[in-house]
C-alpha cells in the first residue's frame, strides 16, 4: 500500500496521524501544504481545505486525523487499539476529547497576561480531567492503557508536546499539579515514534513559528541566532 500524507509543518493534527505511522514503522511521503496558498489539487480533495488528508494508493484520500489513524490501525499490524471492545470504547471516547483539550496548544496565542492567565485556567479544567482517567487506569503505565502504546496516546502526545514548548519558554507549572499527566508526558516525549513523527529540530522550529507570528507571547523566546 502506498501513503501519502498531506501536512502542515506544525499541525498537531497531522502529528497524530504520523505518529501512527511511525509507530507501525509504514513508509510514507509527506507534503507540506504552505497553509496561506493551498493548492487547488489539495483543496479539491479536503473537504475543510485542512490538513491532515492521507492518500492512499495514489486514489483515495481520506480526511479527519481520527478517521485516518483507525483506518491505518484497521489495515496494517500492530494493532494499537485494546483488544476489549469496552477499552476500545472507552479509548475512543478520550480520543475525541482531544479537540477540546488542544486548548492547551493556544497558550501561543495569548494576548497579555490575563488572557495567559484565562487560557491556563480553561487547560487546568482539561489537566484535571485527564488526570482523573489516568489514574483510574491504575499503576504500571507509561502509556494510557498501562504498558502497551495506543491510539490514545498518538492523540494526546501532539498537545503535550506543544505545551510543553511553551512551559520551556515560561514555565507555568500547571502540568506539575497533575503528576499522572506529567509522569504520561515525559514518557511521551521520549517515544520514538512521536520524536520521528515531525520535522528536525522542530521545538526550534516551533519558536521560530512564534517570532514570526511576534504576538505578545513571543516576548518569552531567546532572541533569535539569526537577528
Ligand atoms: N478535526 C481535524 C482538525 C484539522 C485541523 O484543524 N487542521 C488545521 C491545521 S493544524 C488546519 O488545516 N487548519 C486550516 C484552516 O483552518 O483553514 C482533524 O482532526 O483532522
Amino acid at each position: 500500500m502506498k501513503f501519502k500524507l498531506c501536512s502542515f509543518k506544525t499541525c498537531p493534527w497531522v502529528h497524530r496521524a504520523a505518529i501512527v505511522l511511525q509507530e507501525k514503522n509504514i513508509k510514507y511521503d509527506i507534503e507540506y501544504i504552505d497553509r496561506d496558498y493551498r493548492p487547488d489539487w489539495f483543496v479539491s480533495i479536503s473537504p475543510h481545505s485542512k490538513v491532515p488528508v492521507l492518500i492512499v494508493n495514489n486514489e483515495t484520500a481520506l480526511f479527519e486525523s481520527n478517521a485516518i489513524v483507525e483506518y491505518l490501525d484497521e489495515v496494517t499490524e500492530p494493532r494499537l487499539h485494546p483488544d476489549d471492545p469496552l477499552d476500545r470504547a472507552h479509548n475512543r471516547a478520550w480520543n475525541d476529547y482531544v479537540p477540546t483539550f488542544s486548548a492547551i496548544t493556544h497558550l501561543n496565542k495569548a494576548e497579555d497576561e490575563a488572557d495567559l492567565m484565562r487560557r491556563c485556567a480553561h487547560a487546568d479544567g482539561y489537566f484535571s480531567k485527564l488526570e482523573g482517567a489516568l489514574m483510574k487506569r491504575g499503576e504500571g503505565r507509561p502509556y494510557f492503557n498501562g504498558q502497551n502504546f495506543s491510539l490514545t496516546d498518538a492523540s494526546y502526545a501532539p498537545a503535550l508536546m506543544r505545551f510543553t514548548f511553551f512551559d520551556h519558554l515560561h514555565p507555568l507549572g500547571l502540568i506539575e499539579k497533575y503528576p499522572a499527566v506529567r509522569d504520561w508526558r515525559d514518557s511521551l516525549m521520549e517515544r520514538p515514534s512521536v520524536l520521528a513523527a515531525v520535522v528536525p529540530n522542530f521545538e526550534d522550529y516551533w519558536c521560530d513559528v512564534l517570532r514570526s507570528k511576534g504576538g505578545w507571547a513571543s516576548q518569552f523566546l531567546p532572541p533569535s541566532a539569526a537577528a
